[in-house]
């Protein structure tokens, strides 16, 4: 009889899940855990059953542009699956973005929420994408907008109720400048207290998202990033129609295929500036900190979901007369990669709990130094893993991981775009040096980690970490520093 190899198979993602179970257990206290983990177990099963359906039914029905009706009117609508709608409608369902705000569990509320987005991300079509954007637009609401952004916009964002429920894009980048903001050039009208925009978003990965929080000029303000003001907008009006925004086309991308990422052109799109004039890059980085944080979970549940399959598969493949896991290099190969993600792991969820902290007040100066300069690093360094580990998972499928239907082809170029989104790998090394800008700041941050590891587990890249933090600012250094710090900072995971 003909040979069919078995495929590899997943269960209860987060009951076959240990490390996210142990590090639940040892960080939180044991009435949280016993609070959350009945949720975790119910979304664990989501993520193998009704999540992958949909998910893998938004990715085969890509999302598409009718840009004119029979007659030729400019419709510009974005057809999206039922895959996706039913995945955006169980992330309020399931609290995703809301219960990082209800807060009802404190300063553990972004630990739970991460857990929570670990397991929905590997399952969601790339939805985590917009609900980063929904988390950070509600946070910088939080911080910057007034009370009637507060009463609408935010209430919608925190919705648990899918027909209450809000997504926004944050739309930064443009043309004239993705990593370089501060070159934007859309151009904001002012007309007594109302305000129109008008210029050309380059990437906006949410366009069919009921807001937006954007960057813009006012006419007359200074060049640069301090010129640059925050706005909120609503994209329909009361009747759909979309407000003054022609969608040019969607992007064709490497990956993340059904996500709708598009190039806009705002025509006098009506706006609320947020937060006053001014200092636009410094207030949207309210927004991106938090989507920085979700680019880290999602990269690592992104790698779970790749050694999930790679682990399976090596038990049911047999090669040279046994399986191939008990092959002592494949099994190294596969510990090797494990080793990566418990590193990334660790660094993301102590990330997430000083963010929890630092959102309700209970973080010490200490602990709110360290959550600026570890964010960049935790985002770079799991993206990274990330990437290298599917890579590496891809490989350990021999020629089927290199076969579409196999579906581990798309793992490997979706992995790619977490270097990319919400700043690259150098971007964010130099945001590390940003944040430790002062001479003061870098001791201060030396000692916040001191506080919190012992020397002996910090090991040799702490010392090497120390010794460029003691030497002049050194740009070229930064990438280099920042994996030493992240190496430092999880020898213990
Ligand atoms: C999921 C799939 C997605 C689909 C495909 C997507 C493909 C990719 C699409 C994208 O385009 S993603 C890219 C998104 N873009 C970014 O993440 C921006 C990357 N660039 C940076 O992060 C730059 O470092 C930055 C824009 C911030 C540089 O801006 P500036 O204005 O030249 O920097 P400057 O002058 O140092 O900082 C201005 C202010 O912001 C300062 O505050 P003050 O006004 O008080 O002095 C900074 O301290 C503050 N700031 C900057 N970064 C900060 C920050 N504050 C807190 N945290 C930060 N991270």
């Amino acid at each position: 009889m003909e040979f069919h190899q078995v495929g590899p198979s997943i269960t209860n993602t987060f009951e076959s899940d240990s490390l996210l179970r142990s590090t639940l257990r040892r960080v939180l206290p044991i009435d949280v855990f016993a609070k959350i983990e009945t949720h975790l177990k119910h979304v664990g099963e989501l993520a193998v059953t009704d999540w992958l359906r949909w998910s893998r039914e938004a990715e085969t029905n890509k999302p598409r542009l009718l840009q004119f009706d029979a007659y030729g009117r400019r419709k510009d609508e974005i057809v999206m699956s039922d895959g996706w709608r039913h995945l955006e409608a169980a992330a309020a369902t399931e609290g995703i973005v809301a219960s990082g705000y209800s807060r009802e569990f404190g300063e553990f509320s972004r630990v739970y929420q991460a857990a929570l987005l670990y397991l929905f991300h590997p399952s969601s079509a790339f939805v985590s994408c917009p609900l980063a954007m929904t988390d950070g637009a509600a946070r910088a609401i939080e911080l910057y907008g007034d009370d009637a952004l507060k009463n609408t916009a935010f209430t919608h964002l925190t919705s648990r109720d899918p027909s209450k429920f809000w997504t926004s894009g944050q739309w930064m980048t443009e043309k004239t400048g993705g990593s370089d903001v501060s070159g934007t050039s859309t151009v904001a009208r002012r007309n007594g207290e109302a305000w129109s925009l008008s210029g050309v978003k380059w990437f906006t990965s949410a366009t069919t998202s009921q807001m937006a929080m954007l960057l813009a000029r006012p006419e007359g303000a200074e060049e640069g990033s301090r010129g640059l003001s925050l706005f909120y907008t609503e994209l329909r009006d009361a009747k759909g129609s979309l407000n003054n925004i022609e969608i040019l086309r969607l992007k064709e991308k490497l990956g993340t295929d059904a996500l709708p990422t598009a190039e806009l052109r705002l025509n006098g799109l009506p706006a609320r500036l947020v937060g006053g004039e001014g200092h636009g890059v410094r207030k949207i980085s309210s927004l991106f900190n938090i989507t920085r944080v979700y680019n880290s979970v999602c990269s690592i549940g992104h790698l779970r979901r790749a050694l999930d399959l790679a682990q399976s598969y090596s038990r049911v493949r047999v090669a040279f007369g046994k399986p191939i896991i008990e092959h002592p290099l494949h099994k190294q190969t596969l510990d090797v990669v494990e080793s990566s993600f418990r590193r990334a792991f660790e660094l993301t969820f102590r990330v997430a709990h000083l963010l929890g902290r630092d959102e309700t007040g209970t973080a010490t100066e200490r602990e709110r130094l360290l959550l600026r300069a570890l964010t960049p690093i935790s985002k770079l360094y799991s993206a990274r893993v990330c990437m290298a580990g599917v890579s590496e998972v891809v490989e350990a499928f021999g020629g089927v991981g290199y076969i579409e239907d196999s579906g581990i082809p798309r793992l490997l170029r979706d992995a790619q775009v977490f270097s990319i989104w919400e700043g690259t790998t150098n971007v964010l090394a130099l945001d590390f040096l940003r944040a430790l800008d002062k001479e003061e700041t870098r001791r201060e941050f030396i000692a916040a980690v001191e506080e919190k590891f012992s020397i002996s587990v910090l090991g040799e890249a702490w010392s090497k970490a120390k010794a460029i933090l003691a030497a002049p600012k050194d740009e070229a250094q930064a990438r280099h520093l920042s994996f030493l710090v992240a190496e430092a900072l999880t020898n213990a995971a």
